[in-house]
């Protein structure tokens, strides 16, 4: 596994490393693999101070983190297993096995329910799992190109970007279907990849062509390649969408460069000694942390000075890490009534009308506050109607609970839902970007 990664010895630069102190802020926890010690240390970023070591499976390379900031899932390479932490208590509560050959990066849909992985065997076998969150198994798989390596899932939770190391290309993956339908062309030996929180750009750090690839999401072709330093293998994008942050891992100069995502110019070099990997910005995008497997620590970039301002030790190489969401940035579980006050809920795809469906308020959800051209219930979007395309959809207390409900009409035809009794989710987001999921049952008939 090591080998595939880094096929340069780098020259390493000890120094003796004071830890600075940082003031306190939201208190995310960062989680660290440490693919030698096959175990997972989790960093409190408020004082940057170790609070918790956990045992993993062989060799721990990928971490994702829920939405909901409850579960941490972490790949493990040589067990060719996923081992899922409970952030609570900091214990391992489930271990998913036979997930694939070599599984390194993993990443979780807005939505938490599922857990995509890539499988880095750099053979006519590397694939991508689908990991269902709820049971921890494993319910899919993807061919992708060789080696795939690392994954972004797009904000709204429809394509899944993997980087194929070994065949300089990105696999753009359906949610919906779980199937490849695009392949992006990007520079030699990609590895880390990074989507921007509007999901319209994704970065791809690229080792051997010394370049990060832009690709348009839209399109799903690469716009920009942009010269960095040798080796760069580690990418995170701020929560303001504005930087990139990619790091090195050559030669004992690894400079962290910043690239501005409006221009795709760099606009900073940090100097720093030590090697990048993995990287992430904290939900409030003060901070970068970085991974530094040569030298078993985690570094800690200020964003405002651009300098590197900590490091902290950790376990024997860390590779990966991650860091918690905010507070309730998960999705919001919302109660929803397909055709309002009718049960049960027939539905004829063939019918070429509109199928109503109701957004339930309460006394903690403002329905009003739902934006219309964000909602989707199984593949519709709602009809627009007049010269203005105006979405319909009003405001109503339907069920007479003293909250105002929305009720929009969706287009029958739209829909993708199989014949007889089935479920229909329905996602959406607030103006303010909360997301939204609700369910409800369905009979389809044709
Ligand atoms: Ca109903
Ligand atoms: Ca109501």
């Amino acid at each position: 596994m090591w080998h595939f990664l880094v096929r340069r010895s780098c020259g390493l630069l000890l120094a003796v490393w004071g830890l600075l102190s940082l003031p306190a802020s939201a208190a995310p926890f960062v989680y660290v693999t440490n693919e030698q010690s096959a175990s997972v240390t989790v960093i409190d970023a408020a004082t940057n101070t170790l609070v918790a070591t956990i045992g993993v499976e062989s060799e721990p390379w990928g971490v994702a983190i829920t939405p909901d900031g409850k579960r941490v899932y972490v790949t493990n390479a040589v067990s060719n297993s996923v081992s899922v932490i409970d952030a609570a208590s900091n214990s391992v509560v489930a271990t998913v096995p036979n997930v694939g050959s070599t599984p390194t990066g993993i990443a979780i849909t807005p939505d938490g329910t599922r857990a995509y992985v890539a499988n880095h065997a750099p053979t006519s076998f590397a694939t991508v799992s689908v990991i269902d969150t709820a049971a921890n198994s494993v319910i899919g798989s993807i061919g992708v190109g060789l080696a795939p390596f690392q994954l972004a899932i797009t904000p709204d939770g429809s394509r899944v970007y993997v980087t194929n190391g070994q065949s300089n290309s990105v696999s753009v993956i359906s949610t919906a279907t779980n199937t490849v339908i695009a392949t992006v062309p990007v520079g030699q030996d990609p590895f880390w990849i990074a989507i921007t929180p509007d999901g319209t750009r994704a970065y791809v750090a690229s080792q051997q062509c010394h370049c990060v690839t832009v690709i348009d999401t839209a399109s799903n072709t690469p716009i920009a390649s942009i010269g960095v330093g040798i080796q760069p293998l580690g990418v995170a994008i701020t929560p303001a969408g504005n930087r990139a942050y990619v790091g090195l891992a050559g030669s004992s100069s690894n400079p962290v460069y910043v690239i501005d995502t409006s221009t795709n110019a760099v606009v900073a070099t940090i100097p720093n000694s030590r090697s990048s990997f993995q990287m992430a910005a904290t939900p409030d995008g003060n901070r970068v942390y970085f991974a530094n497997p040569f030298d078993d620590s985690v570094s800690v970039i200020d964003t405002a000075s651009n300098t590197v301002v900590a490091a902290i030790g950790v376990g024997s190489r860390p590779v990966g890490l991650a860091i918690t969401p905010p507070p309730g940035s998960g999705v919001t579980t919302v109660g929803i009534d397909i055709k309002p006050g009718i049960f049960p809920n027939r539905i004829n795809l063939t019918s070429g009308g509109v199928v109503q469906v109701a957004i339930k308020g309460s006394a903690v959800f403002d329905a009003t506050q739902i934006d219309p051209g964000t909602i989707n219930l199984a593949g519709a979007g709602v009809r627009r109607v007049g010269k203005s395309g105006k979405y319909s959809c009003s405001p109503r207390d339907f069920n007479s609970d003293g909250f105002l409900d929305l009720l929009c009409h969706v287009e029958t035809d739209q829909l993708t839902l199989p014949q007889g009794d089935s479920t229909a989710v329905l996602t959406a987001k607030t103006f303010g970007g909360q997301s939204l999921r609700g369910e409800d049952t369905v009979n389809v008939v044709r």
